[in-house]
């Protein structure tokens, strides 16, 4: 099925420089770049973005994170493209994903666990998709 599903490059990996790099695996991969741009997440933004993960005793830690700067938004399109960017990130932990991916190859400095997020499903995406769609 023909899918958008939302990227966040986080800014860890912004800092680093990788922008162009980990956007150039996504294109290479055949996905379309539908649109892109840089926002910069307040606390309360990131906060409600990653809403399912409140309690948990990493939050206060990615919140931080995810307001230390810029992050880059892409929204990409193509067949399974939830699945694919998936598959293409790699799993939550770094250090257990595996080389190739994305998370494993663009490793964060320390203040994100990881250097990229990718919509977990249609309804994620659709509701990350709308919450993003005012900043790009
Ligand atoms: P994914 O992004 O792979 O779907 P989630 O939804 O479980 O994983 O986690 C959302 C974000 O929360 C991750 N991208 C990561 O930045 C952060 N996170 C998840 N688990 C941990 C953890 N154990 N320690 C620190 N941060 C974490």
């Amino acid at each position: 099925m023909l899918e958008r599903t939302l990227v966040l490059i986080k800014p860890d990996a912004v800092f680093s420089g990788w922008t162009d790099d980990i956007i150039k695996r996504y294109v290479d991969a055949g996905l379309t770049l539908v649109r892109h741009g840089m926002i910069l997440f307040t606390h309360e933004q990131a906060r409600a973005f990653y809403a399912e993960h409140e309690g948990k005793p990493f939050m206060n830690g990615l919140v931080l994170g995810m307001g230390s700067g810029p992050s880059v938004a892409l929204v990409l399109e193509g067949e399974d493209a939830i699945a694919r960017v998936r598959k293409m990130n790699g799993a939550t932990d770094p250090y257990k994903a595996d080389v190739g991916t994305i998370r494993r190859d663009f490793l964060s400095a320390g203040g994100v666990f990881n250097t990229v997020h990718g919509s977990a499903n249609e309804k994620d995406a659709g509701t990350e998709l709308w919450f993003i769609a005012n900043w790009l």
